[in-house]
């Protein structure tokens, strides 16, 4: 019979934990059985490329230290991640959450109203990032399920889509199997529920959600930072606060199309790579006037050309 080896101090001293809230310096760990507080060691911080966050929620680390205090020496390569533009830089990607499998695009039908074009961008920046983006379009009970259907078939929104409303529970369950063993991140713009749709789902955590607060009913709570919450089945999924906008960053064009199939499965055009705004023999355009192409999506598409550009 093998005997167990020898004692190894680096295999009780150094093990592997999840980041589930970054808190400015330091940082809170799931190592498996409970949350707890941690620093970043130095050497872990300057290990990281400068151009992306150093440490998000979701980065698995290696520690060391015990019981009493515990430090973050290294955070390993995230499988996947999804970044946007950090604010006041143009090639800085702030991650909101690291090595998720997929990103639940959050919308509602109304209040505030679903626009298409931030889908888009999530959409984008999930694929980007190795993440399968879905979308949850909430808050049905201030429509109908029917017309919430057509709100995404008329934008031709080529996601897998989940309607549901936090506020009644309808289509709770199909969120919940979504999210089922699996780890995901909750996107999408303040306001839409994400915070309100996780504590329906996670019912013993508290989950602030924006409810008006205090005696001026002004003054929303939303959420500051990003965290992470576990699946009892396995898995987690980690809420994100909502950001106004949704600079896409650095991208070539061919991969603006590759968010819209219609268009990325055109057939090939005469000159490529084609933007398909202005060549000759571009079989989008003629799509479009044939009405293989929706004339939405075409639009939606060439808004986002005019930021990322056509050189
Ligand atoms: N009618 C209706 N209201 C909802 C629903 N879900 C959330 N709300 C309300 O929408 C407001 C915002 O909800 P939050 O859960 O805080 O939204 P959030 O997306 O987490 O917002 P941020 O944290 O700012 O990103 C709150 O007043 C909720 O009560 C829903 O399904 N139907
Ligand atoms: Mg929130
Ligand atoms: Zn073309």
């Amino acid at each position: 019979m093998l005997r167990r080896s020898v004692f190894d101090p680096r295999e009780s001293g150094n093990r592997r934990m999840i980041v589930a809230q970054v808190r400015g310096a330091s940082v809170v760990l799931w190592d498996g059985a409970r949350f707890r507080e941690a620093t970043v060691a130095k050497r872990a911080r300057t290990a990281a490329s400068v151009d992306f966050s150093f440490v998000a929620v979701g980065d698995r680390v290696a520690v060391e230290g015990d019981a009493g205090a515990v430090r973050v020496t290294s955070i390993e390569p995230r499988q996947s991640f999804l970044g946007r533009v950090a604010r006041g830089s143009q090639d800085r990607i702030q991650v909101l959450a690291a090595n998720a499998e997929q990103a639940v695009i959050v919308a509602s039908v109304a209040d505030p109203p679903f626009r298409p074009g931030l889908v888009d961008r999530w959409a984008l920046l999930a694929l980007r990032g190795g993440m399968t983006p879905v979308l949850a379009l909430n808050k049905v009970d201030l429509s109908t399920r029917a017309a919430a259907g057509r709100l995404v078939d008329e934008a031709s929104i080529p996601l897998e889509a989940i309607y549901l409303s936090a506020v009644t529970g309808e289509g709770l369950e199909d969120l919940r199997s979504c999210l089922a063993g699996r780890t995901s991140v909750l996107v999408g713009h303040s306001g839409v529920g994400k915070s309100k749709i996780l504590s329906r789902i996670f019912p013993a955590e508290e989950i602030v959600s924006g409810e008006l607060s205090g005696k001026s009913g002004k003054g929303r709570h939303t959420t500051a930072s990003a965290r992470m919450y576990l699946l009892p089945g396995g898995g987690h999924v980690i809420d994100t606060p909502g950001v106004r906008m949704v600079p896409i960053g650095p991208m070539h064009y061919t991969e603006v199309a590759e968010v819209f199939p219609e268009i990325h499965g055109a057939p090939l055009c005469r000159f490529r790579p084609c933007s398909h705004r202005t060549e000759p023999g571009c079989s989008v355009k003629a799509g479009v006037e044939s009405g293989t192409v929706p004339g939405v999506v075409y639009r939606r598409y060439l808004r986002l050309l005019e930021e990322v550009g056509t050189e």
